[in-house]
C-alpha cells in the first residue's frame, strides 16, 4: 500500500493540500518532510509520538524526515492551541531542554539508512541570528495582516489577549519551512491539527517568495488523540506520560497503555504501532468477543513500549507487572521495586527493630497506633502479598525484596513501600 492510503488507512489523516497532487508527488520518488517540536520541556511527551512515528512512517516508505527542535520558536511560544498567554522560559533553560529534545528524536529515526537518512536541525540554528530590520522588510511584507488576525491560533485569543510576541509566531514557523524548503528541498510540513495555520502560513510564504520556483508545497496534519470517556490523552493522576524514562518509567508507561478503554485500543493500535491494518484487524474480534483478556491492549501496551523504551525495558515492565498483578514480588531485584512502586507513598525507615504497629505509623498507612491494631487484626494488611494478622510478627524477620523493601498493602489496593536502610 502506497504511504497516503496507509496513513488513510489509520485514521491519520485529518487535513492536507491537494490530495492528487501529493499522491503524485509521493509516488514520484523520495520526498523531503518535516516536523516541529518546541522544547516546552526537559522531554517529549506521549502527545509528540503520533506525529515522530508519522516522520518513522513516510522514512520506512522511502521519504526524507527532518525532525526539527524548535530552539528559536520555543523562545517565543506558539499559541495554537493554547488558551492563554505563556511565561517565557529562561534562555540557558529552553537551550538545554532543546538539547535534550534533539537526543530523543534521534532515537526513533534511522541516520544510517544510505536512501533516505533522516535529518535534524534546530531552528535557533537561523532564527537565533535575524535582524530585525531585515526580518520585517523581507518576511514580515508577506504576511497580510487580515489573514493572520483570521488564524484560529489568533482569533481564540483575541479577548483573552495575545502578546505581539506570540502573534508572531507563525512568522517564525512559516520562516523555518522556506528555510528548510531553500536548503534540503523540504516539500511538506505535517504536524497535529493545531499546526494547520502556521504549516498553511509556510505554504504561503514559500509561494511568494521562494528562489526556487517552487510549484508544489504540501502540509499534513494528524488528528488530536482524543479518548472516548472524555478525558485527555497522555494524562494520568501522576501527570504527562513522558517519553523519558527517568521521568515515566517504562513500568508506568507500559501500564497506561495497557490500560487503555475497549472503544480506544484499535484506534490507538492503528495510530501508534507498526503492526499492518490486517494484524490489527486480527485483533479486532477479541475486543468484541472477549474483551476480558486484553489481548489487544496487551499487543499495544508490548508494541509501544518496545518502541519507545526497547526490548529489555519491556522484559522488565511485563516482569513488575506479573509480579503486581499477579503475586510472585519476590522475584522482583530492588530496582524493579522501585520501578514498580515509584507512585506509591514510601518511608524511610532506619530502625531494623521497629515494631508491626509502629512500622504501619511511620510507613504512613495509618495514623494511630489504635488505627494500626484494629488493621492488623480485622486482616487488612498485607506485607509482601502475605497477610499478617498477629500483632506480635516480628518485623525484622520479614523477607525484605532485593534485601530492602517491605511492601505493604491495605485492603484491596493502597500500597506503601518501606525502605530499610
Ligand atoms: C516549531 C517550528 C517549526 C515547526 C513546528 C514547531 C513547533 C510547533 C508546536 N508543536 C507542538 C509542540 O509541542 C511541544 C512538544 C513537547 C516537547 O508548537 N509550533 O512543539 C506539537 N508538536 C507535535 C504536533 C502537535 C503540536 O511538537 O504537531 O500537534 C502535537 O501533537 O502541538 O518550524
Amino acid at each position: 500500500m502506497d504511504i497516503f492510503s496507509e496513513l488513510k488507512g489509520r485514521g491519520l489523516i485529518y487535513q492536507h493540500t491537494d490530495e492528487e497532487a501529493l499522491r503524485k508527488r509521493l509516488a514520484a520518488g523520495p520526498m523531503t518532510l518535516y516536523c516541529g517540536f518546541d522544547p516546552t520541556a526537559d522531554s517529549l511527551h506521549i502527545g509528540s509520538l503520533l506525529p515522530i512515528l508519522v516522520l518513522k512512517r513516510f522514512q520506512l516508505a522511502g521519504h526524507i524526515p527532518i525532525a526539527l527542535v524548535g530552539g528559536g520558536t520555543g523562545l517565543i511560544g506558539d499559541p495554537s492551541g493554547k488558551a492563554s498567554e505563556r511565561v517565557l522560559n529562561p534562555k540557558e533553560v529552553v537551550e538545554q531542554w532543546a538539547d535534550k529534545i534533539k537526543d530523543q528524536l534521534g532515537h526513533f529515526l534511522d541516520f544510517e539508512t544510505k536512501e533516505s537518512p533522516a535529518i535534524v536541525a534546530n531552528n535557533y540554528d537561523w532564527l537565533g541570528s535575524l535582524q530585525v530590520i531585515e526580518f520585517l522588510r523581507d518576511i514580515g511584507k508577506n504576511f497580510p495582516l487580515g489573514t493572520m488576525l483570521a488564524k484560529d491560533s489568533v482569533e481564540a485569543r483575541m479577548s483573552k489577549g495575545i502578546s505581539y510576541t506570540e502573534f508572531s509566531y507563525m512568522i517564525l514557523q512559516s520562516y523555518d519551512y522556506l528555510k528548510l524548503n531553500e536548503v534540503y528541498g523540504c516539500e511538506m510540513q505535517v504536524g497535529g491539527s493545531d499546526q494547520w495555520g502556521n504549516i498553511t502560513g509556510g505554504i504561503d510564504l514559500i509561494r511568494r517568495t521562494s528562489v526556487n520556483q517552487v510549484k508544489e508545497i504540501h502540509g499534513l496534519t494528524m488528528p488530536l488523540v482524543t479518548k472516548s470517556d472524555g478525558v485527555k490523552f497522555g494524562k494520568t493522576e501522576g501527570g504527562a506520560v513522558w517519553l523519558d524514562a527517568k521521568k515515566t518509567s517504562p513500568y508506568k508507561f507500559y501500564q497506561f497503555w495497557l490500560n487503555t478503554d475497549d472503544r480506544d485500543v484499535i484506534k490507538f493500535l492503528k495510530y501508534f504501532t507498526f503492526l499492518s491494518l490486517n494484524e490489527i484487524e486480527a485483533l479486532t474480534e477479541g475486543v468484541e468477543k472477549e474483551p476480558e483478556k486484553r489481548r489487544a491492549q496487551r499487543s499495544l501496551a508490548d508494541e509501544v513500549t518496545k518502541l519507545v523504551h526497547g526490548q529489555n525495558a519491556l522484559d522488565r515492565a511485563e516482569k513488575i507487572s506479573k509480579a503486581l498483578f499477579g503475586g510472585g514480588l519476590k522475584d522482583l531485584s530492588a530496582a524493579e521495586v522501585e520501578e514498580g512502586f515509584s507512585d506509591v507513598p514510601s518511608a524511610t525507615i532506619d530502625n531494623p527493630e521497629i515494631g508491626f504497629v509502629d512500622l504501619l505509623i511511620q510507613a504512613g498507612v495509618v495514623s494511630s497506633k489504635r488505627q494500626a491494631r484494629e488493621a492488623i487484626e480485622n486482616g487488612s494488611i498485607y506485607i509482601n502479598d502475605i497477610r499478617h494478622s498477629d500483632l506480635e510478627t516480628n518485623v525484622s524477620q520479614l523477607d525484605r525484596l532485593g534485601g530492602k523493601y517491605l511492601v505493604i498493602r491495605r485492603g484491596k489496593k493502597s500500597y506503601y513501600l518501606v525502605k530499610f536502610n
